[in-house]
């Protein structure tokens, strides 16, 4: 038997949202424009045949928690759901089993549909978007064009990731180590290095403003590493070495120009051009014999430092430009092609990996820094930044000025110059695949040329054979009638990635009908201003993936006026991983995903949103525990029976007997402080916390011979973002027309929060373990669960149950553990 009604309460009032259109936002010059605006953006799902997991809905369930009290706050909040829909598991599916991945598409979106309505999510569903709709990859082949144009897409042979499981070329962002080599992001199958024509997307023009803007974002520390790390900024000196008895020359990138004097050999990556050139005919057999080994492993095995170093001396010498000596070029794999200008000057006294080289083939090693502390040189390789010395004109200069001077003096000569380099490589933007948005170009005579804006969209074709061809041919190319223009141009087959879609569908959802342009000026300036989104949640599996390409594409978008923010995203919160009960990662092939439909049939969802968000820290990693909701849903069942009673015929009916006097004082101030903790908690998204400070008030409530009206209402109000089926049921009980949705969010009375406060201590098994200031007359369970959200508590209570509290009024506040 339920413990109160909620699968008739929640049906209805799903129904009423949607039929009244209560979640729709108001853009410019519709009535509720006139509020400040709220724009809190979910990271749109790809529809998977798999349908949603608990993991989504911990997302999900916090950002629509944000919406629904941000309306309450008075805002025009903009809150949105699509669909990523093109990709890959769509194509494999149909090349599996015949069925078109359109047909495939539109049946899990449905699915997806009909399991976030049950959550009950307020999403202006007017809005709603799907990357594969001819009207939306309309704008997004469009701002392809704008990038052409600019010469910011260009097509480019150059050694790509192939994999040949999916038949695809990958970009490098797509690509994961893992122990045996570099494998594909989605599905883990091993890829190599393909020489290939592809369309890339130079994204490194953007370098210098996607790393210095993460400043004026506000995301988690570690994301924002991330994106720096992956652009890696390096500053130093490009230097040429003349090549003994040859006209070429040879430029090394470095970050160290102060330590040219010792610099002892140089290095090449055994892929670069001039190998062929400078190699003298006695080396040539081993270098070539050392090509092909190195051709078999991947850049991450080749700067894996615990490898031991391999190189071939290629004959070859070059001039050291300061101190004109003669010195050996090799060939070794630790140096990277794709990297500065894939050649190096080693200077082992002075880099590990140089040093562990030189060791290694008996090399010279000549030290030209040394540490600030002692003028005696180090035995082995000293890295770090010191003094000059053996460097004639630098020395005594420490590093930093010592690389400007000699930089100075290497431009001077013309020798060399200061450079800044970048991780980051140009984003290879092209699939061989079916499911994905055509690009935009016609080839006429050798020559790519844009498709005219206004026959836009370029229509993916109709196809019943989905494979690709082997050989890396896209199945487009398969399509003649489609290919084939009557003046004898042919059409791109290439699609774009999956990623193409999601790069600016935070803007479409503005002003989704427009078929002017990808997004109105007004509805931009308005949604987007000042910063952004306000709030966008998702996981951190995107850091560098869809926030990096998001955030080109924006810039660009912004470059030629069409948004008016330097960033998409202002605040960005990446929920944590929820763990299957077994403690691992919810995942298909360890057989431990929680789908939502059973405990949805079976407690509603109403405590499926509380309990997710229940679970602990939105950031956090959490195990499930599908017993876990029974306690929140007891919880949401007393809060029903405060306002609710059973009659003789087994009838829900309204309590008689709720007073309209005012709550006694204690009880006030409970309420009040209520007020400012759930008020405060939702500001800094820390739901469980306010969830356990509501346990408490309805502990405190149900305690009370008749409830009070007043306190009452406050407490439904402050639940509503949370379990907004039961709030607007009890809501409207009460005598309220007007859907709660926009109700009054409650403010705390000043005059109930002044208390006198004391300094309560805090023990663990009788010792000593936090002190905190908070108010006297707090009662045992306000006191604990405030104990319980310190952080050095939590620590020491983690895993251990507590087999009783022992509790002193006004001060103190002791856990009993058990052994
Ligand atoms: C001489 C030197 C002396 C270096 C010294 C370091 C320390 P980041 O910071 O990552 O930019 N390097 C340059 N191009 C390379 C390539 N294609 N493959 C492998 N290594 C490469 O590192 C820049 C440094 O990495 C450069 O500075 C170069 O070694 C090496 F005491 O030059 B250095």
């Amino acid at each position: 038997r339920r413990a109160y009604p909620f699968d008739r309460i929640e049906a209805k009032w799903q129904r009423a949202w949607q039929n009244r259109g209560v979640f729709r936002a108001a853009n410019p010059g519709e009535p509720g424009a006139g509020k400040p605006k709220y724009y809190v953006l979910d990271m749109f799902p790809y529809p998977s045949g798999r349908g949603l997991h608990v993991g989504h809905l911990e997302g999900y369930t916090a950002s629509d928690i944000v919406a629904r009290y941000k309306r309450m706050c008075g805002f025009n909040v903009l809150h949105p759901m699509g669909w990523d829909a093109f990709g890959l598991p769509a194509e494999q599916h149909a090349v599996a089993t015949g069925i078109h991945p359109r047909i495939t598409t539109e049946r899990n979106i449905a699915n997806f549909r009909e399991q976030i309505a049950a959550m009950g999510f307020s999403y202006d569903w007017s809005r709603e978007i799907n990357t594969t709709d001819p009207r939306y990859y309309r704008w997004t082949q469009w701002i392809f064009l704008q990038l052409f144009r600019r010469g910011l897409a260009y097509v480019a042979e150059a050694p790509v990731w192939y994999c040949p499981a999916l038949q695809t070329v990958l970009a490098n962002e797509e690509i994961l180590p893992s122990p045996e080599g570099p494998v594909s992001e989605r599905g883990h199958h091993p890829v190599e290095r393909r020489p290939l024509r592809q369309w890339m997307l130079r994204i490194t023009a953007y370098a210098e403003r996607l790393l210095a803007d993460l400043d004026l974002v506000d995301w988690p520390e570690s994301i924002k590493e991330m994106q720096r790390n992956w652009i890696g900024r390096s500053e130093g000196a490009l230097i040429r070495f003349p090549i003994e008895g040859s006209e070429s020359s040879l430029e090394v990138f470095t970050t160290r120009p102060d330590t040219l004097f010792g610099a002892t050999y140089l290095v090449l990556a055994p892929e670069h051009p001039l190998v062929a050139q400078i190699t003298r005919p006695e080396c040539r057999e081993a270098a070539e014999a050392y090509q092909r080994e190195v051709a078999k492993k991947s850049d991450l095995e080749r700067t894996e430092l615990i490898q031991e170093k391999t190189g071939v001396f290629i004959g070859a010498f070059a001039i050291n430009p300061a101190s004109r000596e003669r010195i050996p070029v090799w060939i070794a794999d630790y140096v990277l092609l794709s990297y500065g200008t894939g050649a190096i000057m080693a200077v082992p006294a002075h880099d590990e990996r140089d040093f562990e080289f030189a060791s290694l083939f008996g090399l010279p090693v000549r030290s030209v820094v040394h540490p600030k502390e002692s003028a005696s040189l180090p035995a082995r390789c000293f890295p770090g930044e010191g003094i000059a010395c053996s460097s004639q004109f630098l020395d005594g200069l420490p590093t930093a000025e010592a690389k400007k001077a000699m930089t100075a003096w290497l431009e001077e000569k013309g020798l060399g110059k200061r450079t800044v380099q970048y991780r980051l490589r140009d984003w290879l933007f092209s699939r061989q695949r079916y499911w994905g948005e055509p690009f935009p170009i016609v080839w006429r005579n050798g020559e790519a040329q844009p498709v005219p804006e206004t026959v836009l969209p370029v229509l993916l074709p109709e196809r019943k054979e989905f494979s690709p061809e082997a050989g890396g041919f896209a199945p487009l190319s398969q399509e003649k009638g489609w290919v084939e223009l009557p003046d004898g141009a042919c059409r791109e087959t290439n699609t774009m990635p999956q990623w193409a879609g999601s790069c600016w569908y935070y803007l479409r959802y503005l002003d989704p009908g427009n078929d002017r342009e990808p997004v109105s000026r007004e509805a931009e300036r308005y949604w987007m201003g000042p910063e952004g989104v306000d709030l966008y949640i998702g996981g951190a599996e995107h850091a560098v993936l869809h926030l990096l390409y998001a955030r080109f594409w924006h810039k660009f978008l912004y470059d030629i006026g069409v948004a008016s923010t330097p960033e998409p995203f202002h605040r960005l919160v990446n929920q944590g991983i929820i763990l299957g009960e077994d403690g691992r990662k919810m995942s298909k092939s360890f057989g431990n995903i929680v789908n939502p439909e059973s405990l949805l049939r079976e407690y509603g969802a109403d405590t499926v949103r509380l309990f997710e968000m229940f679970l602990g820290p939105l950031e956090q990693m959490k195990p499930w525990s599908s017993q876990g909701l029974e306690g929140p849903h007891r919880f949401l069942a007393r809060v029903w029976r405060l306002v609710m009673e059973e009659n003789a015929e087994g009838r829900w009916m309204p309590r008689s007997d709720i007073s309209t006097e005012e709550a006694p004082l204690a009880i006030q101030r409970l309420l009040h402080r209520t007020i400012r903790k759930v008020t405060e908690d939702l500001e800094r998204l820390s739901f469980h916390t306010a969830i356990a400070q509501m346990m408490i008030l309805v502990n405190a409530l149900t305690r009370q011979p008749v409830p009070s009206r007043i306190a009452l209402e406050t407490l439904i109000l402050l639940l509503s973002p949370f379990a907004p089926h039961l709030c607007e049921e009890l809501w409207s009980v009460l005598g309220h027309p007007e859907f709660l949705a926009y109700g009054p969010w409650p403010e705390a009375d000043p005059l109930l929060l002044t208390e006198e406060e004391a300094e309560w201590v805090i023990q663990v098994n009788g010792k000593v373990r936090s002190r905190m200031t908070a108010a006297r007359d707090l009662g045992q369970e306000e006191v604990e669960s405030l104990a319980r959200q310190r952080p050095e508590i939590e620590l020491w209570l983690e895993g251990k149950p507590v087999q009783k509290v022992i509790f002193v009024p006004g001060k103190l506040l002791n856990f009993v553990l058990g052994r």
